[in-house]
C-alpha cells in the first residue's frame, strides 16, 4: 500500500487539514511537497495528479483523492486509527456543518483579508508579463478569476468590508458554540477540530482583537487543547511558516500590495 500527500507550505488551511488528518489517523504517508511559489501545481506533471491545478491531493495505490473534506472521511473509512467522526449521527452532522462552515464560511473571509500577504509571496520577483502568463494556464476559471483579481489588487472594497464584519461575527460563534460543547461536534474530536484549527486557528494571534481572553475564553482555550495535541506539534515542526509572527521572511515581508511595484 502506498499513501502520499502533495502539498503546499505553509502547512494550514486546505493542504494542513488534510496532512492533520493523516498524522492524527497515524497513517504513514510520503510527504510531497509542491512549491506554491513554483507554481508547480500548474506544470504538467503535477495536472496529472490533479487536473485542478490544486492542492491537496492525497495518492493512495495510485489512485487520485481530492477534495480536502470528502479525502479525509476518506482517510477515516480506509485507514486504522482512531475514529476521527463521532459514531453518533447527530455529532456526525454537526461535525459536517461545522467543518464546512470553517472551510466554506469563515475560513473563506479570513483568506480574502489575508489574501494581499498570501500574493505576493507566490508571484515574488516575477515581472507582470510573467506572472499574467502563468495565472492564465490556472486550469479552473473561477480560480482564475480570483487570482487574477488578488494579484491586480482589486478585490471591492464592499467585499472586504463584509469578510471583516464576519470574521467578527464568526469569532464570537465559534466561542458561543464551545462555551457548551468541549469539541467541535460535541463530546469527541473529529475532523471539524481539524478544520476550525487549520482554517481559523490563527485568528487568535492574527486578530486579536478578535479573539483574546476576555470576548472569546472558550475559543482561546479550545485553541490551547488544540496546540497541545502531538498531531499539531509534528506539524507546526513541519512548517516553513511561524504563525506567530505570520510566517516572518518565510512567507513575505514585503507590504500588500508590493507585488507590481
Ligand atoms: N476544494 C479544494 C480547494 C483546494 C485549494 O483551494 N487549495 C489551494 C491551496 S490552499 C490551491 O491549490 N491553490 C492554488 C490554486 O487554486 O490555483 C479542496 O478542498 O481541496
Amino acid at each position: 500500500m502506498t499513501v502520499e500527500l502533495y502539498y503546499f507550505q505553509p502547512l494550514g488551511t486546505n493542504s494542513g487539514r488534510v496532512f492533520q488528518a493523516l498524522l492524527e489517523k497515524g497513517v504513514d504517508f510520503t510527504e510531497r511537497e509542491i512549491s506554491g511559489r513554483d507554481f508547480e501545481h500548474l506544470k504538467p506533471a503535477y495536472l496529472k495528479v490533479n487536473p485542478k491545478g490544486q492542492v491537496p491531493t492525497l495518492v493512495h495505490d495510485g489512485v487520485s483523492i481530492t477534495e480536502g473534506a470528502i479525502a479525509n472521511e476518506y482517510i477515516d473509512e480506509t485507514f486504522e486509527g482512531p475514529p476521527l467522526r463521532p459514531a453518533d449521527p447527530r455529532e456526525r452532522w454537526r461535525m459536517r456543518v461545522w467543518s464546512r462552515y470553517a472551510e466554506n464560511d469563515l475560513g473563506r473571509c479570513l483568506m480574502m483579508i489575508n489574501w494581499n500577504r498570501v500574493v505576493p509571496a507566490f508571484v515574488g520577483e516575477r515581472s507582470e508579463e510573467e506572472v499574467i502568463k502563468v495565472l492564465e494556464t490556472v486550469p479552473d476559471p473561477d480560480r482564475r478569476r480570483s487570482w487574477l483579481a488578488a494579484y491586480r489588487q482589486i478585490t471591492p472594497p464592499e467585499l472586504m468590508e463584509e469578510s471583516h464584519r464576519r470574521a467578527r461575527e464568526g469569532a464570537k460563534r465559534v466561542d458561543a458554540h464551545l462555551r457548551t460543547h468541549p469539541w467541535v461536534a460535541g463530546g469527541s474530536f473529529s475532523l471539524a477540530d481539524i478544520d476550525l484549527n487549520n482554517f481559523c486557528g490563527f485568528m487568535a494571534m492574527w486578530m486579536p482583537e478578535l479573539v483574546n481572553d476576555k470576548d472569546t475564553p472558550a475559543f482561546v482555550e479550545w485553541r490551547a487543547k488544540m496546540e497541545e495535541r502531538a498531531s499539531t506539534k509534528a506539524m507546526r515542526a513541519k512548517s516553513n511558516f511561524n504563525l506567530a509572527t505570520r510566517g516572518g521572511a518565510a512567507i513575505s515581508n514585503r507590504p500588500a500590495g508590493a507585488a507590481k511595484a
